[in-house]
């Protein structure tokens, strides 16, 4: 096994992108199981295109919001939820672009908000892309579905979105939470699972099977290895 180690050692120098797993996506090409609560409104790639999936309150009340299928993977710990988004064009002094500001909530099957962030636009940029990173601990729920909204937007103050992506936060094989894979992540799990320490057990259950397992070792290999 040390001669193992060593040679992940040399090939961690070349590895750069690590990525995390991705739970649900919306854009152009996949948006089947996403409800976009407009009456009549269809969601295909030429809407989602011409950026009229738009977030804001209807003349008769109705709140158009956009909300992910439901996302039941396991525990999760923590998210990360980036949007894409623009703001609508209106040359129109009723625009306001605070009021286009989104909403990202974190719901049950009922409907019910778990958790929620406001990003707030602070001024009058008229078309913008923007990122939320949402942290979300102990949803211990055993689904989950993602809502944007922009539950003060109106007519004129809409926000269109194009693009969201959730995964679950957490870089592919690193154990010890330090950004980088790196044969330190074998370590840590090795630690673990051979002297019960678990001062660099950060992430260790890497393949999300709810157990840290030799498994959970291959993960990380996996990852460094390319494979
Ligand atoms: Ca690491
Ligand atoms: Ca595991």
């Amino acid at each position: 096994m040390k001669t193992f180690l060593l040679s992940v050692v040399v090939l961690a120098g070349a590895w750069s992108a690590a990525i995390a797993n991705e739970l649900v996506r919306f854009d152009l090409n996949t948006y089947n199981g996403w409800d976009y609560t407009r009456p009549g409104f269809v969601l295909n790639s030429t809407s989602i295109g011409q950026n009229d999936v738009t977030l804001y309150k209807a003349s008769n009340g109705d709140n158009y919001t956009l909300i992910s299928p439901i996302i039941d993977k396991g525990t999760v710990t923590s998210l990360n939820i980036k949007v894409l988004g623009y703001s609508k064009l209106y040359n129109n002094p009723n625009y306001d672009a605070y009021k286009g500001s989104p909403t990202i909530e974190i719901i049950d099957g009922q409907g019910n908000v778990l958790k929620s962030v406001f990003y707030e636009f602070k001024d009058k940029m008229l078309i913008r892309d923007f990122t939320v990173h949402m942290s979300v601990a102990d949803l211990h729920i055993p689904s989950f579905k993602v809502r944007l909204a922009c539950w003060s937007a109106g007519i004129y103050s809409a926000l269109a979105i194009r693009e969201v992506i959730v995964d679950d936060g957490i870089m592919r094989g690193d154990v010890n939470g330090d950004g980088e894979v790196t044969s330190a992540d074998v370590t840590a799990l090795y630690d673990y699972m051979l002297n019960n320490d678990s001062s660099s057990l950060v992430h260790g259950d890497q393949n999300g099977d709810g157990q840290i397992t030799s498994s959970d070792i291959t993960a990380v290999y996996d990852v460094l290895l390319g494979t």
